[in-house]
């Protein structure tokens, strides 16, 4: 597959030319991958990547500064930033794994340039937790000459974050999402005609860089140090989730995702996932490495293992193993669907999806807010009344906004959706502390020749319906949800009309 054809089968847009290679070409691994001669470090391994605002981290922070600055004195640092720009992987469920690597070999090369310039290699990637922060951007990124500053940003010294986006509310709610998909990405768009980002990635990661701007804003971005830092607290926060929900590794994209089909009716198998290869790594001698998802999932394992400082799981919701209720027959049993070893797939489960379950009813241009009536159907008004009632609940509902269509570069960087339901008395200063909030998305797309034109995204609502229900409104055939578009410069937005063409899908999984 040549690259161009690559990237745009995985990033979420345009299928329909992609799709007839899926056959043969999705499969494809190389087997070449394998150790770089640097196996000891005088930190040792694994790492221990620490917080910004640890004292433990001062040496690391000061290490970081003097790799970028050494880096940046070399062809490297350009160099790393391109591999993002050619290969990185967003809106689907390599979006964590591609990233996991991709820092992984770029600690590597800060170690070999700090070794190279007589310096302690004992160094390990700090992350940078603005959620446990003020959402600014720390300190340490300002200052004229300092290398770790970026002077195309267009966020200032004392501008903050959304709190929706970022705040550590927002975070603990994300840690809360029971199945991977909802929470790092659902299956790339050749896979499937239903992906589309995970709420880690739309909510914080794509709003960090959104906010920050400049180099942060497209996907030359890892020219900013503060991309580094920011990833590995998208990472960390991925290593936090896997600590907490230790059952739920998408060992087969049939464990989470649809009816185990892909868009041309294939059986999705652990090559689809698991064992997909991920391209573009390069090794300290500038040497390209493949590798598959399954040699990430345990940081402690990779080629270069690492851990982090804290990765303490916050209080979970309840849940039982108890299996669910007979009275509601399995809609989908998967059961021996697939071939296959280790990785085979789960049996029994459950999965619901009706598409096209709501429609726009008001584009309100003076309060800003695009509502659309979504409809629960039969089958999933019997789940829907299940979750208010059992303390055992097992399933998830997922909303899917689709087909929401890119603005401009320009417009692209201020605008921000924020996603309410049954909201009685919405304001553009309701906030993501509202009991009818949902989630946010802001873009993170560029525009060259095969970006995607349209992005999707999961919503999980599981967390946003019991809230309601606590607020006293609780849901039982219907819901109205409501869009609220922000300008962060506040300045006149556009035709509302322009995101009409979204569309609505609801998926309920049990497994
Ligand atoms: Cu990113």
């Amino acid at each position: 597959m040549r690259r161009s054809d690559r990237r745009a089968f995985l990033s979420g847009g345009v299928t329909l030319g992609v799709l007839g290679l899926l056959g043969c070409k999705l499969l494809e691994s190389d087997p070449s991958a394998t150790k770089d001669t640097v196996d000891t470090v005088a930190g040792g391994y694994p790492a221990v990547r620490k917080s910004i605002i640890s004292a433990a981290a001062a040496d690391d922070l000061r290490l970081y500064k003097k790799a970028v600055a050494l880096l940046k004195d070399s062809k490297v640092w350009m160099a790393q930033a391109t591999i993002h720009n050619n290969f990185c992987i967003h809106g689907n469920w390599f979006f964590l794994p591609w990233h996991r690597f991709y820092l992984m070999y770029f600690e590597e090369v800060c170690r070999n340039a700090l070794r190279t310039a007589g310096e302690s290699d004992a160094f390990s990637l700090p992350y940078w937790s603005w959620q446990d922060t003020d959402r600014r951007i720390p300190d340490l990124a300002w200052g004229d000459g300092n290398p770790l500053f970026d002077n195309t940003r267009s966020m200032g010294a004392s501008d903050t974050f959304a709190d929706a986006a970022c705040g550590s509310g927002t975070i603990a709610g994300i840690l809360q999402i029971k199945n991977f998909i909802d929470f790092g990405g659902g299956r790339a768009s050749a896979q499937s005609p239903w992906g589309g980002s995970g709420q880690l990635e739309s909510m914080p990661h794509n709003a960090v860089h959104n906010s920050i701007g400049g180099d942060m804003g497209h996907f030359m971005s890892p020219l900013d140090p503060l991309f580094w830092l920011h990833h590995a607290n998208v990472d960390r926060i991925w290593a936090q989730w896997q600590a907490q929900h230790p059952d739920v590794i998408p060992s087969n994209p049939n464990a989470q995702d649809g009816d185990g089909k892909d868009a041309n009716g294939v059986v999705l198998d652990a090559k689809f996932w698991l064992e997909f290869a991920l391209y573009g790594f390069e090794d300290i001698k500038g040497v390209r490495f493949t590798q598959t998802v399954k040699d990430c999932l345990d940081t402690t394992k990779m080629l270069k293992p690492y851990t982090y400082d804290v990765l303490v799981p916050t209080a979970l919701t309840p849940m039982s193993t108890v299996p669910p209720a007979a009275m509601l027959p399995p809609k989908l049993a998967l059961q021996g669907a697939l071939s296959g070893g280790e990785h085979a797939a789960p049996v029994d489960r459950i999965f619901v999806q009706s598409k096209n379950v709501g429609l726009i009813i008001k584009i309100d241009q003076a309060s800003k807010i695009i509502s659309a009536n979504i409809v629960f159907s039969p089958e999933l008004q019997t789940y829907l009344a299940r979750l208010s009632s059992s303390p055992s609940f097992m399933g998830s509902f997922t909303l899917i906004v689709e087909h929401i269509p890119v603005p401009t570069d320009e417009l692209a960087h201020r605008i921000t959706l924020d996603f309410y339901a049954n909201h009685p008395d919405l304001t553009p200063e309701t906030d993501a502390s509202d009991p009818h909030f949902l989630s946010c998305y802001s873009f993170f797309v560029h525009q060259h020749p095969g970006a995607p034109s349209e992005v999707s995204l999961r919503i999980s609502l599981n967390q946003p319906l019991l809230k309601m229900r606590a607020a006293g409104g609780e849901l039982r055939t219907a819901m109205l949800l409501q869009v609220l578009v922000k300008d962060r410069l506040l300045q006149t937005l556009p035709n509302l009309d322009f995101f009409s063409s979204m569309r609505f899908r609801l998926q309920y999984t049990e497994s």
